[in-house]
């Protein structure tokens, strides 16, 4: 089924989806990687005003990321990070697996939230960077 991503120009929140993708072999041109700005000088062939997409964000309360698969639509990261990465296969063996890949996701979030101090480490040292680009 076809897929869509809607996302602001940067990496935050839809790069899990983006790299989970990546993962498996599919990279932009197999799926659709929408990118939004609300800044008229920064739209380009690749990067839409946001005013193209914001009446079809109902599924994250009017923002994004927003996942599209097909005439479907799916809001919140940790459910588009779960769709895609059951639906390629990343969520390990069984649901144990599944469930502890799911809380390193939460404890990775958490100590983003708490400053990224704690996750320079856990991310070779660029967390502030990383997720910097996030525009919440
Ligand atoms: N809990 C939501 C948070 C979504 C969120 O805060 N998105 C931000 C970008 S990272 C946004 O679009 N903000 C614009 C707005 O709230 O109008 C999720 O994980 O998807």
């Amino acid at each position: 089924m076809a897929l869509e991503l809607h996302y602001w120009q940067g990496r935050g929140l839809m790069e899990v989806p983006r790299m989970l993708l990546a993962l498996a072999g599919k990279y932009p041109g197999d799926y659709v990687d929408g990118r939004y700005t609300t800044d008229e000088e920064s739209i380009t062939e690749t990067c839409q005003h946001l005013r193209t997409v914001d009446q079809r964000l109902a599924a994250n309360l009017g923002r994004m990321p927003l996942l599209n698969v097909g005439s479907e639509s799916i809001g919140q990261s940790a459910a588009i990070n779960f769709y895609v990465a059951a639906e390629n296969g990343l969520l390990g063996e069984g649901n144990l697996q599944a469930a502890q890949i799911m809380a390193i996701s939460e404890h990775i979030k958490e100590m983003n939230l708490v400053g990224g101090v704690s996750v320079d480490a856990f991310c070779c040292g660029d967390a502030r960077g990383w997720f910097g680009t996030c525009r919440c």
